[in-house]
Order: C-alpha cells, then structure tokens, then sequence
C-alpha cells in the first residue's frame, strides 16, 4: 500500500534501508545487432551471475535482491539457485518471462492471431509463476515484444483482446503474495504498434486484472520528451505503481547506466517517489536495474549504477517539502522551483560516504571492489564453457 512517507526517517533512515534489484543479465555479455563484444570473466550460468551480484551488494549494501530471466537463467533446480544466492547473502527476485526469442513469435506471443501460438506463450508464463514458487519472489514481471510493423498487419483491438485473455490465465494462477507487473514499450522490436505501448495501455490490462497487477516503468520505454515524473506521480496516485526499470538513453532503449545521461529527470522521478510514499519499505514498489553494459565493465557499471540510484534518492529526500509546498500555495514560481533545485544542486556525496560508513562498508565502492582483485580473478577462472549473453 502506498503510503505518505513517515516524517520521522532521516535520509540516512531511508537511504540505508533502500533496495535496488539488480539483473541478472546485466552481468552476460549484451549489446547491439552490430556488435556484441565479449568480455574477459562474463559469467557462464546462472550461478555465476548471481555470485557478481553478491559482489555489487557487498560494496554498496543496498542491492540485496537478483532478477532473473526466464530461459536465460534457467535451471534444473532453483531451490538449489536459491541456496547458493543465500550463501552470498543476496536472493532471488522477479521473474522476467521471454516470449520474445522464439521463432513461433514472430507475429507475436500472447497477442498472435494463432490460438496455438498464444497457448504456448500462456504455458511459458505459467511455467515462470512455477518458477517463482521455487524461488520465492513475489513478483512476475512481463514486458511482451508483441506488435505490428505494417498498418493492417493485424486488428489492433483484437489483439487488446487476446493480451487480456492472456493475462487473465496468468492472474488466476498467482498465489495470494504474488504479482504480475506489466511493463511497457513505446516501440522495438516493433515499429507500427506495440501491444503494450504505454502507461496507459498497461494501466487499462491491470486494473482490468486486479489488485496484484501493476505498471513497471522502464524509464527507457517512452518517446524523448515524455514527462516520466509525471507518470509516476500518477500510478502513484492510484497505487498501481509496481516497480521501475531503471536506465537511462540519450534517444531510444539504450539500456545506459541510470542517471548517466539524463541525473536531473533521475532526480525527479525520485523526489515523486518520496512524496509518494514509494520509498516506505511496504510500498511495494520494486526499485529493480534493467540495463547492458555493452562496452564497459559489469560489476562496476552495475556498482556506479547503484550508486546513481543512491545520490538522486538522498537528493530528493533532502527537498524541504514544508518549504516547498508552502511557495507551491503561494504561487511562488520561483521560489518553489529554487527549493527544488537547491536539493538537487546539494553534493550527497559525503553523506553517502557516511552512511557507507555507517553501514561498516568503505566510503568509495567503486575503489573498494577494484581493490578486492574479484575481477582478474574472475577473468583467469573464467576459461572455457559459454559466456552469458541474450541467447538470441
Ligand atoms: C525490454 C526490456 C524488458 C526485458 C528486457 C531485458 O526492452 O526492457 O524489461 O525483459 O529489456
Ligand atoms: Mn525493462
């Protein structure tokens, strides 16, 4: 339930109990349909991603929880996953279906016009909230590439139809704590119609769903330009706010480093969440990474991304909301937005470095894990067998 957020938590409060969702395919080799360059130690099972992103945890403290992605993480026994991941003192997190990679869905999985095909992407996610019984993660979180590329490809609201069908079966199935939360892309691979192309759209299947049904917000799934603040002021408002998909691009889905290109609109988003209450430990938003480190080091991507997620959070809790509404109900223009912008101009980085600190962990992450040797020592045990990448 989403709450208002409880006056009496200091920003260290709220910054040491924060919780960012690291991906697991984050750590696999990813990148571009020109290129996917291969880095020395990438992982090459599932138990090697979630050993890396022991590692993020262990120098920031905040990011306790793995995403997987179901088949790219699939395995034989995922109580046996779930074990080792709690041996490095992380666990297990959303399940993220695919229904993308397979040849049959080409006109698309749950929105296919063939009742054969939408049967077979319905059992995959059927057999992901297994999955999630093993694993104990509350969440199922589905992003569908399904689309059209041509006007007249296909009926648009006949595929509306088919996706709530879909969904439907998928929702009868959860367990009481469990959900489905349903991003959504405005374009790719699709480029007429995208079956979930929006805020709107998601917000629409989900409320038509019910109660554990919730909009993710990929902050890289909007036409430039989109105020995503906005979005989230708004779900937050009707408590169906399900999580985010942070990253960042400077034109389309570039699954860039959050906060790396755009911090300010990082900031934003953020200072809607702790006006909102998203912040609250029983808010129920997952603060989840969904980004590809195409050239540059994973664990320390992953690490600096945290860390971005860290200083826009403490920057937004540092906002005189008392002041600030207070201009807002006088019609202070100015005056508001200074109050804004004077949180957002405040350098968080030495109280961050404290509660580092605080929390017995050393001020600089980045340095700290450079330091532990974890990456040469990775890159000469990692020989041979198949590195990790997006199985396309
Ligand atoms: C789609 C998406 C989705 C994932 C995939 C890895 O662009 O954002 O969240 O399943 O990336
Ligand atoms: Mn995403």
């Amino acid at each position: 339930m989403q709450t208002i957020p409880d006056p009496t938590a200091t920003a260290q409060d709220v910054l040491r109990g924060q919780r960012i969702e690291l991906p697991s395919w984050a750590f696999g080799n990813s990148g571009t349909r020109f290129k996917v360059f291969a880095q020395q130690g990438v992982p090459r099972d599932p138990y090697e991603k979630i050993a890396d992103a022991a590692q993020v945890h262990r120098y920031t403290g905040v990011a306790p929880t793995v995403a997987l992605h179901i088949p790219w993480d699939k395995v034989d026994d995922y109580e046996h996953l779930a074990g080792h991941a709690r041996e490095l003192g992380v666990a297990l997190g959303t399940i993220n279906s695919n229904t993308f990679q397979d040849n049959d869905y080409m006109l698309g999985s749950v929105c296919h016009p063939d009742a054969r095909v939408r049967q077979k992407a319905v059992d995959h996610l059927l057999e992901c909230v297994d999955v999630m019984d093993a694993t104990g993660s509350r969440d199922l979180k589905l992003w569908f590439a399904d689309g059209t590329n041509y006007p007249g490809q296909d009926d648009v609201r006949a595929r509306q139809d088919r996706l709530a069908e879909s969904l439907s079966t998928v929702y009868e199935r959860l367990g009481p704590d469990q959900r489905i939360v349903l991003e959504y892309k405005l374009f790719e691979p699709s480029f007429y119609t995208m079956d979930v192309p929006d805020w709107g759209t998601s917000l629409i299947h989900c409320l038509a769903l019910g109660p554990k049904a919730k909009v993710v917000v990929d902050t890289g799934h909007h036409a430039p330009g989109t105020n995503i603040e906005f979005i989230v002021a708004s779900l937050l408002r009707l408590d169906k706010l399900g999580g985010f998909d942070f990253n960042s691009r400077f034109y389309a889905d570039d699954d860039l480093m959050v906060g790396s290109a755009d911090p300010f609109q990082l900031f934003r988003i953020l200072h809607e969440c702790v006006k909102g209450g998203a912040l609250d430990g029983e808010s129920g938003v997952a603060f989840m990474l969904d980004q590809c480190h195409n050239i540059e080091p994973k664990i320390p991507g992953q690490i600096r991304s945290v860390m971005n997620v860290q200083e826009a959070t403490a920057k937004a809790l540092l906002v005189d909301r008392a002041a600030l509404s207070a201009a807002q109900g006088a019609g202070d223009v100015l005056g508001a937005n200074a109050i804004l912008m004077d949180a957002y101009d405040t350098d968080v980085r030495p109280l961050l470095a404290d509660l580092r600190r605080g929390m017995g962990l050393d001020p600089d992450p980045i340095a700290a894990y450079a330091r532990s040797g974890y990456a040469e020592r990775i890159a000469e045990e990692r020989v041979g067998g198949n590195q990790a990448g997006w199985g396309a």
